[in-house]
């Protein structure tokens, strides 16, 4: 709807220039800035879309908050495999919306302490070398428990995480380019949104294996995953991923900046803060059968979901289906990528009782996800202080009820 008046409001312009003779150039000029480029219609044909009768889409629980504006959860009970849908991915924008960038006129500046600030334009980026790596996104605020109704559904709790493929340029690519200075220790990532969404990111990650990113899944980024180019950052959580990335400076101390001021600490009710921590703790999560589903009847099912963590692979998943007290191994789709979603399996019998069903990540170094009352015990606080902290990585169990209904059981 939107783009189609846009696109008649240009058609109308573009007529008035053709009658008056003048080209786009002069157009540009008198109005100091370039026209939006004409909205190509993308019909069923120009681009498919899903069946009719599939309603597999991204859902909020309306929740806002001083910093969060917009936040679209990916449907993860309705997906398979590890790849997020670039249309499903899940969505977190502070305040401002999504710029409407014409790659032709996007810049990325990197400056501060280097030895040649550098501007390039996206065909300048397309020309450096590229890679594509597997890397899922995470917002810091996941799987905070919640109660009421937003609280029964793997999609609601949950999927604030989604996993694509990547495309770009390594950012050590372009830093080196520009000759970091010695006495640089961080960067400062700065997004074209109308407030200058701003991120503090240690050099060493920088140098390491943040992505800037241009391509999502096989095609450009989404405008809403920040097309035209964006930071994805892998393992950490993706607050730090800036979207619609426009400038780089190199500096030599964390900015603070307004996003990250309130985001880098959760203050714990012993009043000592947590800062920096980047990192994403070992997770998991059974998404078929999960909350809000009903199981139709006793008999074998699959159980299935999702295993990521901040410490690179995930080694091991664990599904019990009495609550906790005893695993077996689930089968991980192969191969599994590092900082990427995890396909967990495990054929599984309901013999039509009560039963609790919850899994249980390791990874690579060995670092396991704890139950809410392990990570409580670990942090010294109460259970509830999940409530509105971030980073909580703790077990997901689901309660199957006689009649196939299934719970939300973290609180119960
Ligand atoms: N420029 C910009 N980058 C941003 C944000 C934003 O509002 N503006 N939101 C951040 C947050 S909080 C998260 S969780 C991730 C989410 O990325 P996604 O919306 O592509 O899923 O983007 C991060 N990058
Ligand atoms: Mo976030």
């Amino acid at each position: 709807m939107g783009s189609h008046s846009h696109s008649d409001r240009r058609r109308f312009l573009m007529g008035g220039a053709a009658l008056a003779g003048v080209v786009t150039g002069a157009v540009r000029s008198v109005r100091g800035q370039t026209p939006a480029p004409e909205a190509r219609p993308r019909d069923n044909l120009a681009y498919g879309q899903p069946s009719r009768f599939d309603d597999t889409i991204r859902k909020t629980t309306g929740r806002a908050t001083a910093i969060s504006d917009t936040a679209l959860m990916t449907p993860l009970q309705d997906l398979d495999g590890i790849i997020t849908p670039s249309g499903l991915h899940f969505l977190m924008d502070h305040v401002n919306g999504v710029p409407d960038i014409d790659p032709q006129q996007h810049r990325l500046l990197i400056h501060g302490m280097v030895d040649r600030p550098l501007i390039y334009t996206m065909d300048e980026l397309k020309r450096l070398p590229s890679v594509s790596r597997i890397y899922f996104l995470e917002c810091n605020a996941n799987s905070r428990p919640l109660r009421g109704p937003n609280g029964e559904s793997v999609q609601l709790v949950h999927g604030r995480t989604s996993c694509s493929e990547w495309t770009g340029v390594l950012l050590s690519i372009l830093l080196k380019e520009c000759g970091v200075q010695k006495g640089a220790s961080w960067v400062v990532a700065e997004g074209s949104d109308a407030n200058k969404y701003t991120m503090s990111i240690p050099l060493g990650k920088a140098m390491d294996d943040i992505l800037v990113a241009y391509a999502q899944n096989g095609e450009p980024v989404r405008p809403q995953q920040g097309y035209p180019v964006r930071l994805v950052v892998p393992g950490w959580e993706a607050i730090r991923s800036v979207k619609w990335l426009s400038r780089i400076k190199v500096v030599d101390q964390p900015y603070m900046a307004w996003h990250e001021s309130g985001n880098n600490a959760d203050t714990r009710p012993d009043g000592k803060g947590l800062w920096f921590r980047f990192e994403l703790g070992p997770k998991s999560v059974i998404t078929r059968p999960s909350g809000g589903q009903r199981l139709p009847g006793h008999g074998p099912y699959e159980i299935t979901g999702l295993a990521w963590t901040g410490g690179g692979a995930v080694r091991k998943v664990e599904v019990s289906t009495d609550g906790g007290r005893t695993y077996k191994e689930a089968e991980l789709q192969q191969p599994v990528h590092r900082y990427a979603h995890t396909r967990f399996r495990i054929p599984w019998k309901w013999s039509g009782e009560e039963v609790v069903l919850q899994s249980r990540c390791t990874d690579e170094r060995g670092e396991v996800q704890p139950t809410i009352a392990e990570a409580a015990k670990n942090l010294r606080v109460t259970p509830d202080y999940f409530y509105e902290a971030d980073h909580f990585n703790g077990i997901q169990p689901w309660k199957v009820n006689r009649d196939g209904s299934i719970q939300n059981a973290l609180f119960l």
